[in-house]
Formats: C-alpha cells, sequence, structure tokens
C-alpha cells in the first residue's frame, strides 16, 4: 500500500528541555541540513517546512520535587500540541522534529485528542531504547524525557496528564494503545510500573530471539482491521537505533537494531499503510560525527515513507532477475 498522500508538515521544535544533556536542541536543523525535506519530496511527497516553534530557554537547574524545568516543560509542550492540533485539523501529516523526547508528549495529546474528535483508534509505536515511563517517584534523574509515556497514561503532573484535555480528564493513552520497540534499558521502579499497567513491550532480548519481522508483525498486528480506519503515531527516539550507527544522541545504550533491522522496522511500518503522524527526537548533533546520525535518520524515515529497495512482493520468494 502506499504511503499517505496527505501533505507532511514539518515542526521544529528546538529544545533539549527534558533532556539529560544539551544539544538537542539542534536536532530540527541537524535534519533539515541532512535533507529531509528534499528527500520525502523526491518520494513525490508535498512537504510544508513550518519553521520552528519558540520557547523558554534551557534555564539548566537542578531538579524540584522530582521534576526538572517542569514549567518550561509544559510550555514548550503547549506550542507543540497547539502546532501539531492545527496541521492535523489541516489535513496534513504532522513531523515534531526534536528536541527532546518530553516533547512526545504535546505532540501524542494532540494526536490522541483528535482520533478521540472523529472516533478514529489511535496505535502507538515508541522506538526507544528507554522506556520513558518514569514518575517523580521512580525517575533517577528527574529529566521529563524519561517520563512523557506514563505522562501520556495519566501517571504525572496534572499540568502534562491533562494537554489533551479529552472529556471526563481521561487519559491521552491507554497502555492498550502503545507497542515499545527496542528498549534495553529501564529503570527498576519504571519496570514494575510498566508491568503493572500492562504495557505491550518488545525489548532487544526479544527482537534478538524472534527477529524484527515477528516483532513487527506483532506491533502492528490488527492494524488492517477492515472496520477500523487505524490513526498509526511513529514516536522515534533516534536512541532505539545501535549507537555504533547512530553516535548522536545523549543517551547511547549498547545493543540496539542494526540498520538492516531498523530498515525493516520502518519498511513494515510502511506496508501497513497507516502512518498518520511522526517525532522525531533526541538527535544531537552537538554528539554526532558530521551529521552521520541526522542522515541516517533522514534514511530511515525515507523507509517509514515508504522508499523501498524490495524487487518483489514482501515476504514473496525471491524474483529471477527480469533483464
Ligand atoms: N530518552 N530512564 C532514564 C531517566 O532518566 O529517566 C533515561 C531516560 C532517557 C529518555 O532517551 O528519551
Ligand atoms: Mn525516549
Ligand atoms: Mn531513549
Ligand atoms: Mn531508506
Amino acid at each position: 500500500r502506499a504511503a499517505s498522500t496527505r501533505p507532511i508538515a514539518l515542526i521544529g521544535a528546538p529544545t533539549d528541555i527534558g533532556a539529560s544533556a544539551r544539544g538537542a536542541a539542534m536536532g530540527p536543523d541537524a535534519l533539515r541540513v541532512a535533507g529531509l525535506q528534499t528527500a520525502l519530496e523526491n518520494h513525490g511527497l508535498r512537504v510544508l517546512d513550518q519553521g520552528n516553534l519558540s520557547g523558554p530557554a534551557n534555564p539548566w537547574q537542578t531538579p524540584v520535587q522530582g521534576y526538572r524545568h517542569l514549567p518550561e516543560v509544559v510550555q514548550w509542550n503547549q506550542s507543540v500540541f497547539d502546532a501539531v492540533s492545527a496541521a492535523l485539523h489541516q489535513g496534513h501529516l504532522p513531523i515534531l522534529l526534536g528536541g527532546d523526547h518530553c516533547l512526545g508528549l504535546g505532540s501524542i495529546s494532540a494526536v490522541a485528542r483528535h482520533c478521540a474528535a472523529l472516533g478514529k483508534p489511535l496505535r502507538v509505536l515508541w522506538l526507544d531504547a528507554h522506556a520513558d515511563f518514569n514518575t517523580s517517584a521512580l525517575t533517577p534523574s528527574g529529566n521529563l524525557h524519561g517520563m512523557p509515556l506514563a505522562c501520556l497514561c495519566g501517571l504525572g503532573p496534572e499540568a502534562l496528564t491533562q494537554l489533551a484535555s479529552l472529556p471526563g480528564g481521561a487519559p491521552a493513552l491507554r497502555p492498550q494503545q502503545i507497542r515499545l520497540i527496542g528498549v534495553r534499558s529501564v529503570d527498576p521502579g519504571e519496570k514494575r510500573l510498566v508491568h503493572e499497567q500492562g504495557l505491550e513491550v518488545f525489548d532487544m532480548r526479544y527482537i534478538d530471539e524472534v527477529g524484527m519481522r515477528q516483532t513487527m508483525q506483532q506491533a502492528l498486528a490488527g492494524l488492517d482491521a477492515s472496520d477500523a480506519d487505524f490513526h498509526l503515531h511513529v514516536s522515534f527516539d533516534v536512541d532505539f537505533l545501535d549507537p555504533e550507527i547512530a553516535p548522536g544522541v545523549a543517551t547511547t545504550v549498547p545493543g540496539g537494531p542494526t540498520y538492516r533491522e531498523a530498515q525493516l522496522c520502518m519498511e513494515m511500518i510502511a506496508d501497513s499503510g497507516r502512518l498518520a503522524s511522526l517525532d522525531i527526537v533526541e538527535l544531537n548533533p552537538a554528539l554526532d560525527l558530521r551529521n552521520r546520525t541526522a542522515e541516517l535518520a533522514v534514511d530511515l524515515v525515507e523507509s517509514l515513507f515508504g522508499k523501498s529497495t524490495l524487487m518483489r512482493a514482501p515476504s514473496s520468494p525471491g524474483v529471477r532477475a527480469a533483464w
């Protein structure tokens, strides 16, 4: 199935307000320099670069009651929420260019609200080395980029859990809508909470054992139900990738997906035909080598939007060369 033909809206959110290190604020421009817009246009997609949002500077302070920079994180996420909401309202496919992963909160809150209004079922794929499911009581760092998924499920400060302002104060997401993929670094209390909440986790051990193909088949299962027009959101934390191929992130964890595994992951998402919104977060150009990680992210996003090197139908036996 072809990728969405909706125009794509690029929304830059240049901040590292929720991160453990400075530098992710340069992410949006590094992705632009790596040619994100042209790469997508070369696939026949229409791309509108809406430029960068603005927000408070990073005061680089220590945590207060378990949260670092909470007021600033709220402000940035409110801007992201508004921009992503507006893009969805105009029928565009928003790509949030982070910025750190705390911004997934604003982005996915907007998506959840949009889906609730249309009665559309929503599924979120969270591609990440981490679970991002900490709370102020559990966090080892106070960094809000380690908490967005818990906040989306209603566990967190009200200013963040109520961003979507859904009827009855419902959280943006139910754990059953989430698939965590690539996980290999989870804090002890966080691990308990992920289990308690019943999230479906495809950790690296699982990917090692069954392979990326079966992992993605399971993560995408049910999306093709003919009676439901699913909205698929992908939240792509660049630290999902193995640091050998993606050094430009602050929170590298060894043992991530290889280039081929990551390509297959993206291609299978593209094949689902359901991708309707995307975050690209945690890219840190200050730690990158000659923009290599940004270029890799662009390459993978091309696959996510349907670029394929396939010479046959997926999973069918190989072709005999036709030339
Ligand atoms: N990320 N679990 C650690 C923490 O500080 O809560 C790391 C979180 C990393 C978050 O990469 O988006
Ligand atoms: Mn993350
Ligand atoms: Mn991460
Ligand atoms: Mn590609």
